[in-house]
């Protein structure tokens, strides 16, 4: 008798299963009846690269899909196009939902095609069960970013992504533009990553000073109405931190309402916005003091994921180069989670020689920006020198100031609103935002 070796045929299959349902459990099963299912596990990063970073990480994942006895054999998907692992592996067939045919996943599905036509593979398209009520899980998973889950997202995001990219939010509305912004480029989606709730922002909107005139409980009040609303992880701007016997309160109540960072500055005494020419009412910590606060500040943390990063003013104060990575040491062994090197320059130059050295030392920790005097340069450029965490401190305010200004004149001079009808948001859109 003649033996047929007939070797199985390859099926692939990428998922990204969060929550795993009967859905993902119905396309596994269609698949292995074609051949031996490899899963392409989408990647923590390749997930967050358009939509929330998972609540189970890739490897807990990874366990989950390899038990599951459809499958056999897990491997990484690290982009969100299929192209490069179909490349590698060369199935014959890959299975999905029929659901990618419109809407955000539509051109993957098309690159999909287009590339098993190479070595004549097919897609195998499942009818979409529309009865698994998906939309309201992952509503409840999103919307319900209970404090716990939201705080957590900030490390898990350091750790998946290339860089953390943060825009200003100070109250609800503009933290909805942080969440929802986004765009597609060159196959990718662009989007921001957390939120800054920042000192200069949260006093513009009270008409006070930037002097911790609005106080910390009225500020962390103020973040409810974010918390309510979003789910990006929030990073506090927690000026000096106040007196060393305030910190652990100020801790607490941040870590419990979710937030995942405080940034505290080495300034002391009476405060002053980084950015005023003159500094010269501004005195620096000392070293000393200030890593003391740091020390404070993560013994009375709770939480492993709330971080505390420590703001170095050397630069702002003129006190110099050596000055800065001094102190940046000393932050960095009394325990602080990451460093801010700020600084008040046109250009870059200070903060990326400062990246430079830093990142080659044995202590460094991740690397944070504020780049608002040095706006030119690119978020390439800092991420090559070393910076992890780049912050836009001001913008939705700046923003919005201006183009209230304009409005309210416009109505001066025009003795009507019709001119700054075509210029403003329709109402039918702010009110589709809220619905
Ligand atoms: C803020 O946004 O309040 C900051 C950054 O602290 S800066 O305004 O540059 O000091
Ligand atoms: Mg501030």
């Amino acid at each position: 008798t003649k033996i047929i070796m007939k070797l199985k045929k390859k099926v692939y299959v990428g998922l990204s299963v969060d929550i795993i349902h009967e859905g993902h459990i119905n396309i596994l099963k269609v698949a292995s009846g074609y051949g031996d299912v490899i899963v392409g596990l989408l990647t923590d990063e390749a997930i967050a690269s358009y939509k929330n970073i998972p609540y189970l990480d890739y490897a807990r994942r990874k366990i989950i899909v390899q038990n599951i006895k459809y499958v056999k054999k897990v491997i990484p998907q690290k982009t969100l196009s299929y192209v490069s692992n179909l490349e590698l592996i060369r199935p014959d067939y890959v299975v999905h939902g029929d659901d990618w045919r419109e809407g955000i996943q539509k051109k993957t599905r098309a690159k999909v095609i287009k590339t098993l036509k190479k070595w004549s593979g097919k897609l195998v398209e499942i009818k979409y069960k529309k009865d698994i009520p998906l939309n309201s899980i992952y509503k409840i998973f999103e919307k319900g970013s209970l404090p716990d889950v939201r705080r957590s997202k900030l490390k898990r995001l350091i750790s998946a992504k290339k860089f953390i990219r943060v825009l200003e939010a100070h109250d609800a509305l503009s933290a909805l533009i942080v969440e929802n912004s986004k765009i597609y480029e060159k196959g990718n989606y662009e989007t921001f990553d957390a939120m800054w709730s920042s000192s200069l922002a949260d006093s513009l909107t009270k008409g006070k000073p930037d002097n911790q005139s609005v106080d910390f409980s009225t500020r962390i009040s103020g973040l409810s109405q974010i918390l309510e609303t979003t789910t990006k992880p929030i990073i506090f701007d927690a000026d000096n931190g106040g007196r060393s016997e305030h910190i652990s309160n100020l801790v607490r109540s941040l870590e419990s309402n979710g937030v995942s960072a405080m940034i505290i500055e080495d300034k002391k005494g009476a405060k002053i916005n980084s950015l005023f020419n003159n500094q010269a009412s501004s005195t620096q910590d000392s070293i000393k003091n200030f890593s003391n606060k740091i020390k404070i500040a993560k013994a009375v943390s709770f939480s492993s994921d709330f971080m505390v990063i420590a703001r170095i003013e050397s630069l702002i104060l003129n006190k110099g180069m050596k000055d800065a990575l001094n102190r940046a040491k000393s932050y960095c062994k009394a325990g602080a989670d990451a460093i801010l090197i700020h600084s008040k320059s046109k250009y870059s130059d200070e903060v990326i020689k400062f990246a430079n050295i830093f990142s080659q030392k044995s202590y460094a920790k991740p690397l944070v920006c504020v780049p608002s005097t040095y706006s030119k340069t690119y978020e390439k450029t800092l991420i090559k020198s070393g910076f992890k965490i780049i912050i836009y401190a001001n913008h939705q305010i700046r923003a919005s100031y201006r183009a209230m200004q304009i409005t309210a004149k416009s109505i001066l001079k025009n003795k009507r609103s019709y001119e700054t009808e075509k210029k403003i948001a329709k109402i039918q859109e702010v009110l589709t935002l809220i619905e």
